[in-house]
């Protein structure tokens, strides 16, 4: 089968990598290719698989592109960059990257409450432009993080992967899902300004896509109130962009902590100019260990579907 290669391996990726993929494909390295349209019109017929990645989009009309399309493996757990519903109508599977990622994104989450509370990043800045000139100086002051409520949007695994750090900082646990999670030792708000308003700490870990766009607005970000701070580690389209620079420079939150972004790598300049903010690019999965088992598992579900027509890990909308 023919397999058109969107990006390029990323360093971190096992180093048996190509040659698994090129022992069970015929493989056309788009992300090489100095006219994507040219590549793609000379080799689109017959492509059968599309190795891609959440940063990729790729909706109806870049589907449409590839009639002998059979499978799509995206590296990512995330996949709202797919229009998997176009997909399915063509009959063609959808595969991502889940579990493997869990740890390190829930890592994240964490290093952004705890920078954004104690004002790390403004702290740092404040000691490499050298105004660190005595020890008397009235230093800018944090929050304490131990025995905060924590609000979690969408208790999935990641969610609860973040869920369960918080035993250490002896934090009370609620959350706001679609649906309740009687396994999970947690308590349930039934909407999400009610979890806003009992909340200090409100951490996004819900998918992204058209259902969740700006669930984060301005109403929610008033009941999360002056105390209170936003942690996004999910996807920028969760949260009104405008709304949040607006309550970060009028007070209306205390602060926020950012991996993602709407329009990445676009970071609003209302955003750029909050210094109580924290603000990351996108690099919750990005550690040497979590990319390499996530290029492992894109392998995996290619290789699979190659010898069987199955995938692994197989997208249910
Ligand atoms: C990656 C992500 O940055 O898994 C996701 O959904 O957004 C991140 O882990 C991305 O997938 C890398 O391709």
């Amino acid at each position: 089968p023919v397999l058109m290669q969107c990006f390029a391996l990323p360093p971190s990726a096992p180093p048996d990598s190509l040659s698994r993929l090129q022992a069970a494909y015929e493989v056309v390295p788009l992300w090489q290719a100095a006219d994507a349209s040219a590549c793609i019109a000379a080799h689109g017929h017959r492509t059968q698989v599309l190795a891609t990645s959440a940063f990729i989009p790729v909706d109806a009309a870049f589907i449409d592109q590839f009639p002998a399309l059979q499978a799509i493996c995206n590296l990512g757990v995330g996949y709202d960059n797919i229009d998997v519903a176009h997909a399915k109508r063509r009959g063609i599977k959808v595969s991502n990257t889940p579990d493997v990622l869990d740890d390190c994104v829930a890592d994240l989450a964490w290093g952004l409450i705890l920078s954004t509370l104690r004002g790390m990043g403004a702290a740092e800045r404040y000691l490499r432009s050298g105004q660190w000139t005595s020890r008397l100086a009235a230093l800018p002051m944090g929050h304490r993080v131990t025995g905060k409520r924590l609000g979690i949007v969408g208790l999935g695994r990641i969610g609860q992967a973040i869920a369960t750090r918080a035993q250490g900082f002896c934090m009370p646990v609620r959350y706001h899902n679609r649906n309740p999670r009687p396994e999970c030792p947690y308590e349930y708000a039934a909407s999400l300004p009610e979890l806003a308003e009992w909340a200090d700490i409100l951490v996004i870990a819900t998918t992204g896509g058209e259902q969740t766009r700006h669930l984060i607005n301005m109403p929610i970000l008033q009941a999360l109130g002056p105390e209170g701070f936003l942690i996004n580690i999910a996807r920028g389209s969760v949260v009104d962009e405008e709304a949040l620079a607006q309550a970060l420079e009028q007070g209306i939150i205390a602060g926020a902590g950012l991996d993602v972004f709407e329009d990445e790598p676009h970071v609003p300049a209302g955003l750029l100019q909050a210094d109580n903010a924290t603000l990351l690019p996108h690099i919750a999965s990005a550690t040497i260990e979590t990319r390499s088992a996530m290029v492992a598992l894109q392998l995996d579900n290619l290789c699979a579907y190659a010898r069987s027509g199955r995938l692994l890990t197989e997208v249910q909308p």
